[in-house]
């Protein structure tokens, strides 16, 4: 798992839609981070992807080449290794790591936004200096545990417990679905006290009675590494508890910082579909012309522009609203929900385009499709938004 394969010879000729100059609104310090990721996917992703997903191995090596980038903790403060950068630039980052592939971005999003950002917020000052450094280098990997197997649409519903036992707790139970558990140094995992209230949990590998069986079968995420944790009479240190939290906001306001950055990935997948489209639909011929000349070509090109740009404006303004400290996290369902069924919509319309080669992994859309797929239900399911949106602006709770 995780050697390098022999990059493909051929040529990545991505060129990024920006129909409404949103390259106006950023600054030069956006476009230059913009530009050294975009730079780097294509150098490092791109030549990989397509045989890392065919073989459903994970890429290991470019942690630690994302740690140098920058992109492991983006927002987070420099103190401990984080990259102090404001949070348009981490969406972009997002947005350039998900245009290679939605699983480079989910090595991301989990590294920064689920395992170093509630240690950053929520831990004590040994665990930031024990653990963020190596997080943000990719030499450490972590991993976020909340769903379980009966318990993920509702975590509150969690039976993963642990019981006060003198120095340490006594962790048992088992969570599903986990991003990077099998190859993770650390998980931090929420599970109930006593008196029934959420803790996080900074739990090691090697601890006794902890382990992390991989999934296996996924047709979608393959280039990213998915697995359980079980834990049978784990002894944790009290001083692994992260004392700054308890409750489910805990875990919940992880998934709002980690969710956002997917409102901006998704656009990034999306962005790559239409310029494969409108590439093919330039350069295939049917009837004698370029099929980019038919009128059904051109609905489906200039539906995906128009979508493309409504879902880079409301990144943006969510962006804008995050630097202020004013996104709320029913904003970011919002943009999730959206942006996530919007590139799902582009890339089965960019496969029709390509015809019979749409299907092959000479074009990177069926990895985008299935990828998306995965993007759709995890950080909370496409329907699961809704219903937060719909009780936001009714008042009215329709979970339960
Ligand atoms: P509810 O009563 O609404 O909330 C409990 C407490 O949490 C607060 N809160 C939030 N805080 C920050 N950010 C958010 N997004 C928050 N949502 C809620 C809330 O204010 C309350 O605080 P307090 O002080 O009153 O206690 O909780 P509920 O049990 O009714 O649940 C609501 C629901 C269904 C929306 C929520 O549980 C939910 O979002 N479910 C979806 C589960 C989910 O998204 N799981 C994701 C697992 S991790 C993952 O998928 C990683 S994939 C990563 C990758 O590979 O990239
Ligand atoms: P369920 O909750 O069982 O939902 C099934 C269906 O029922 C969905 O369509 C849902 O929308 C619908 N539904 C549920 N409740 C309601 C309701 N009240 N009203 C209407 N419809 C409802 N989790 C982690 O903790 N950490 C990770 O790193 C992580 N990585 C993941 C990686 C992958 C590849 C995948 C597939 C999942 C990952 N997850 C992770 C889990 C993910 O967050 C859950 O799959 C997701 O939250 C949905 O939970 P579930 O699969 O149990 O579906």
């Amino acid at each position: 798992m995780g050697e390098t394969i022999k990059k493909s010879s051929k040529t990545d000729q991505y060129k990024a839609p920006d129909y409404y100059q949103l390259d106006e609104l950023l600054t030069d310090e956006h476009k230059m981070i913009r530009d050294s990721v975009r730079a780097w996917v294509k150098q490092e992703v791109s030549p990989i992807i397509e045989q890392y997903t065919e073989e459903a191995k994970c890429p290991l090596h470019l942690y630690k080449q994302m740690g140098a980038l920058g992109a492991l903790g983006p927002s987070l403060p420099e103190q401990y290794g984080g990259g102090g950068m404001d949070e348009i630039s981490y969406g972009i980052i997002m947005q350039e790591l998900e245009r290679g592939d939605s699983g480079i971005r989910s090595m991301a999003s989990v590294q920064g936004s689920l395992v170093m950002y509630p240690i950053s917020r929520f831990g004590s000052e040994e665990q930031k200096m024990k653990y963020l450094p190596s997080l943000a280098s990719g030499s450490m990997i972590g991993c976020f545990g909340l769903t379980e197997p009966d318990h993920g649409s509702n975590p509150s519903g969690m039976i993963t417990n642990i019981k006060d036992d003198g120095d340490s707790v006594i962790l048992n139970g088992a969570k599903m679905w986990i991003t990077n558990s099998p190859i993770a140094d650390i998980a931090v995992v929420w599970a109930k006290d006593e008196e029934g209230i959420v803790r996080g949990v900074i739990v090691e590998k090697g601890m006794k009675g902890f382990t992390a069986p991989e999934i296996k079968g996924k047709w979608s995420l393959r280039a990213s590494i998915t697995g359980e944790l079980v834990f049978e009479d784990v002894r944790v240190p009290k001083e692994n508890i992260l004392p700054g939290v308890k409750g489910l906001k805990g875990p919940l306001s992880c998934l709002s910082k980690a969710r956002y950055g997917i409102s901006w990935g998704a656009i990034g997948a999306a962005m790559d579909c239409y310029d494969a489209a409108l590439r093919y639909s330039q350069e295939r011929f049917q009837f004698g012309k370029p099929i980019g000349q038919f009128q059904l070509t051109q609905k489906k090109l200039a539906e995906m522009i128009t979508e493309i740009t409504k879902a880079q404006l409301l990144a943006w303004r969510l962006g804008s609203l995050a630097n202020d400290g004013k996104a709320t996290p029913q904003q970011i369902s919002m943009a999730k929900r959206n942006n996530v069924w919007m590139a799902l919509q582009i890339a089965r319309e960019a496969r029709q385009i390509h015809g019979g080669m749409g299907i092959t992994n000479e074009y990177p859309l069926m990895r985008h499709m299935m990828n998306l797929e995965t993007v759709l239900t995890y950080e909370g399911t496409h329907d699961i938004h809704l219903l937060i949106t719909g009780m936001d602006i009714t008042g009215f709770n329709a979970f339960s």
